[in-house]
């Protein structure tokens, strides 16, 4: 890694809120690649989530890390490759109804619009008649939930009938992530893919659009 990301992934571990604006713009202006950029603005954050596990950083942290997580994307995102938006199909994406964990999701909705995607963001905490809504209304034909807490998986299946009440579960492929799934609770909760990282989620989505 090139000292400037070095510097832009130190930034985001050790909560320099008030730097990382000028840092990523740096690093942009010393030439490094934006998705090089974009990951190693990923690893600080991974490292973040080591450090609260090993309880070195506390709740107040993880909430700093996530401002900026989104402050150094503000600038960040003119410059990642656009490529023929929106051609690639319609995701409707979104943490699931009880979990407010958002900077994951907000990671794939990036790397999903620069790859092609047109992103349809209903945010976090989202109940499942938003998303049905959102799937016909934008005749969308993936859907992609993000679920980091336990305690919410159900709210993944929950969603899966409620398309399928609605006539819709044929017509949409979906995805989920975040820290607490498991293929096996892919497999459980009646979903088409898990995917593990950003990059992944792109793959997946390319994979499940064009069946
Ligand atoms: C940051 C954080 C927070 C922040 C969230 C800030 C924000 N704006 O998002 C705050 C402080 C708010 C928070 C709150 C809580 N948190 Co929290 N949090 C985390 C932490 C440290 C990091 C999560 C993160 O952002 N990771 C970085 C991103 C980039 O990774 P990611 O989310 O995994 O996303 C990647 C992939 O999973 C994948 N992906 C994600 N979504 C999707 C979707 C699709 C479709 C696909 C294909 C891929 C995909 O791609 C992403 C990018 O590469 C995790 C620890 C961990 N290891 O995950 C705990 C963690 C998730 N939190 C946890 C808990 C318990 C809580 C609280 C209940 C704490 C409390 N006592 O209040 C609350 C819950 C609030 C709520 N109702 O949701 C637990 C969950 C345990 C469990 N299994 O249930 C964890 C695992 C910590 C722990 N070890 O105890 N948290």
């Amino acid at each position: 890694m090139g000292e400037q990301l070095d510097i832009v992934g130190k930034a985001v571990t050790d909560l320099e809120l008030e730097e990382i604006e000028q840092l990523v713009s740096g690093a942009l202006d010393a030439g490094e690649e934006p998705q090089a950029v974009l990951d190693a603005m990923c690893a600080g954050m991974g490292a973040v989530g080591g450090l609260f596990e090993e309880g070195e950083y506390f709740l107040a942290d993880l909430v700093l890390a996530g401002e900026v997580m989104k402050d150094g994307l503000k600038v960040l995102e003119p410059h990642l490759e656009v490529d023929s938006m929106g051609k690639k199909g319609t995701v409707v994406l979104f943490t699931v109804k009880g979990d407010v964990h958002d900077i994951g999701k907000n990671l794939v909705g990036t790397m999903l619009s620069t790859s092609g995607f047109n992103v349809i963001d209903l945010g976090v905490d989202v109940p499942k008649e938003k998303v049905v809504d959102a799937v016909r209304d934008n005749s969308a034909q993936a859907v992609g939930m993000s679920v980091l807490l336990t305690s919410m998986v159900d709210s993944i299946s929950d969603v899966v009938s409620a398309l399928s009440a609605a006539g819709l579960r044929d017509n949409v492929k979906i995805a989920i992530g975040g820290a607490c799934t498991t293929q096996q609770l892919a497999d459980k909760m009646g979903v088409d893919a898990l995917g593990r990282d950003a990059v992944e989620a792109v793959r997946i989505f390319e994979s499940l659009c064009e069946q």
